[in-house]
């Protein structure tokens, strides 16, 4: 057997393509380049790559359930009935399919045409690479009515693919892997990561039927959804007040490309970035041609509705005015997708604009004009808009002309650093001022600005521009980034590349976060698509034995020091707030970078804490109460 390869030509088109050329031994070698990092989120990209190839089933329309275990050993089990990897001998090889595809890069493509397979960014770098990064990996596959099995480590085959018995049931593929802890810096997953994975993939893919099971905590989750991405607005608007009702939803396919989109406009909701693009199952968070031709659409769409019907009142309505308070899934498959972009989430495929463009054009004109109440209070909402926005424009000349957003006039609060490198300065946004003062005295100022928040964060999810700019400590927030603001702003201009909300463990911190993350998703996204924001991460307990003092940050490291150190003449002192430790065990604890542990906070745990912020200061008291049920136990971990 050569040692070459398979690869699809298609997919040489550049130079950072030449890696498929290698061996599965550069995949151990630089595993980053292949998964992206070997932390946590690298770890977990190891149970997306297999799920994506039984996604990829199901997209074909052979497989309509996934299941995943994490079992006792640590190792992950995924379960599909697709059609099984080929186990016959491939002619070119002489050695059978299912090796060559967990032996060799890239080795899906040529046995089949699997069109809307997934080919770019991080996503769709083979299952081998799995293989490879695990320290034992065993496939098995149900196929022609008999079961298969085979055995690796470390990405090589110790034994012959086995025909092992009957196989019961459907067609299939099993794959159980253990990750290697000499590659990965934690083995451990977490349920909670990959539950929102397989949720979002639940949703955009109707009918499909995922489960994911903890055996360690008997934690089991299943989601299937029967209204795929109507659902998944639905979901994204719980507990908030809607236009209208039903959700708009229309599909269509066009030159090999199927676009699908669910909409729901919101009354009390000001924000015009809820649109959610994704192209072959990606969360595209940088938007690209997709998103841009569903823009043109809806604009162009309402403008003209609005001018056939006499609707617009003479005011010049904007494509801002149309996506006010408006929730949306756009989601698209096509044949060999090109993410570009930062972070490769930027679908570049030029021609899926004008495809977007013209279905979102034909299909809600159809329904427009199938609805016209519908129609005529989105009409009247953008108008309404258009005249806020006119309003609020003129406040903000206002406080721009008094160069209150200027990083110049930077906030009096503030406790600057010295050092100037954005690449090395952080800023730590924390809650309280005793907290601040014990931030301002233990940090290092070198690097580390400190900026104490004492009021109330506005939530800005239901203030236009100009009530929000009344907000002093979101005036504060913007002078100290010096990003400027809305058509202003501009990430590059950042002071700080690491931008930390330090809050309290209880209740009230996590809402003051949760307004943070909100204030930062919808208004200088970019800072969290770089990965600029995080949480510190402050210590839950401080345990002292004699003359020795550990402190641990959550229960499973306590019950450890505890199991250790036994409980006799020990204390345990559980921290309630930032406030009641003073400057050198702040320092120590949670901002001394050898020390301390970071959250980086990505979209997606924004998008999760704006919706269930929702639910629980909305005026529905009904998710609230049903949310509170669901969750009583981590409530209970919150605040003991
Ligand atoms: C190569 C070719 C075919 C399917 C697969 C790979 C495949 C891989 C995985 C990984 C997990 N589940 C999977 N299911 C399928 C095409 C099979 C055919 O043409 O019959």
């Amino acid at each position: 057997m050569t040692d070459e390869p398979i690869v699809d030509k298609k997919s040489l088109y550049d130079s950072d393509k030449i890696k498929v050329l290698e061996g599965l031994n550069a995949v151990r070698k630089r595993p980053s380049m292949y998964i992206g990092s070997t932390d946590i989120n690298g770890l977990h990209h190891l149970v997306h790559e297999v799920v994506d190839n039984s996604i990829d089933e199901a997209m074909e329309g052979y497989c309509d359930r996934i299941d995943i275990i994490l079992r006792e050993d640590g190792s992950a089990k995924v379960i599909d009935n697709g059609r099984g990897i080929p186990v016959s001998v491939h002619p070119q090889y002489g050695r059978p399919g299912v090796e060559i595809v967990m032996t060799k890069l890239h080795a899906g493509g040529k046995f089949d045409s699997k069109s809307y397979k997934v080919s770019g960014g991080l996503h769709g770098v083979g299952v081998s690479v799995v293989n490879a990064l695990s320290k034992w990996l065993e496939v098995e596959v149900r196929r022609e009515g008999k079961l298969y099995r085979q055995i690796f480590e470390r990405g090589k085959s110790t034994m012959d693919l086995e025909e092992i018995g009957q196989a019961k049931g459907s067609s299939g593929t099993t794959v159980t892997f253990m990750p290697d802890p000499e590659i990965f810096e934690t083995t451990e997953f977490d349920f909670n990561i990959l539950k929102r994975r397989m949720r979002e993939l639940a949703f955009l893919n109707k009918g499909l039927r995922i489960t994911l099971e903890d055996e360690k905590t008997g934690n089991k989750e299943e989601f299937h959804y029967e209204g795929g991405i109507k659902e998944f607005v639905e979901y994204l608007n719980e507990g908030k007040d809607y236009l209208h009702r039903s959700i708009i939803y229309f599909k269509d396919r066009m030159d090999g490309v199927h676009v699908e989109i669910a909409m729901q406009y919101l009354t009390e909701s000001y924000t015009t970035r809820n649109i959610y693009p994704f192209a072959n199952n990606i969360h595209t968070v940088e938007g690209g041609t997709h998103l841009t031709g569903f823009r043109a659409g809806l604009t162009n769409t309402l403008k003209k509705y609005a001018g056939q019907y006499n609707l617009s009142e003479d005011i010049d309505l904007t494509g801002d005015d149309f996506r006010e308070g408006l929730t949306a899934i756009v989601n698209v498959k096509l044949p060999e997708p090109q993410f570009e972009g930062q972070t490769k989430m930027k679908l570049g495929n030029s021609d899926i604009r004008g495809i977007v463009q013209s279905i979102v054009g034909e299909q809600l004109m159809t329904f427009l004009e199938e609805n016209p109440k519908i129609g005529e209070a989105i009409i009247e909402k953008a108008l309404m808009a258009a005249k806020a926005r006119r309003a609020a424009r003129k406040a903000k000349e206002l406080t721009r002309r008094k160069g209150l957003l200027e990083s110049l006039d930077l906030p009096g609060k503030l406790a600057d650093c010295s050092n100037p490198d954005p690449k090395k300065a952080e800023l730590y946004i924390v809650e309280g001022d005793s907290a601040g003062g014990s931030a301002k005295q233990g940090r290092d100022r070198n690097f580390q600005a400190i900026l104490p928040l004492r009021g109330k964060i506005i939530n800005v999810e239901k203030a236009r521009l100009d009530k929000m700019l009344e907000n002093k400590e979101i005036r504060s927030i913007i002078s100290a980034l010096g990003t400027g603001f809305d058509e202003e702003f501009d990430a590059d201009e950042v002071r700080y590349h690491k931008i930390i909300i330090m809050t309290d463990a209880d209740v009230d911190g996590a809402h003051i976060r949760t307004l943070l993350f909100t204030f930062f998703y919808r208004y200088m996204r970019p800072i969290i698509e770089r990965g600029y924001l995080y949480m510190a991460q402050p210590p839950l307990y401080k345990i002292r034995r004699g003359g020795a003092v550990k402190h641990v940050y959550n229960e499973k490291e306590k019950k450890e020091l505890l199991d250790d150190w036994g409980t006799r003449g020990v204390s345990i002192q559980r921290y309630k707030g930032l406030g009641e430790m003073n400057p050198k065990e702040l320092w120590e604890t949670t901002m001394d970078p050898d020390n301390r542990i970071l959250a980086q906070v990505t979209v997606d745990d924004a998008v999760e804490a704006d919706r269930l912020f929702s639910i629980l200061m909305g005026k529905d008291v009904q998710p609230r109460k049903e949310f509170i049920q669901e969750n009583a136990k981590c409530a209970t971990n919150i605040d003991v």
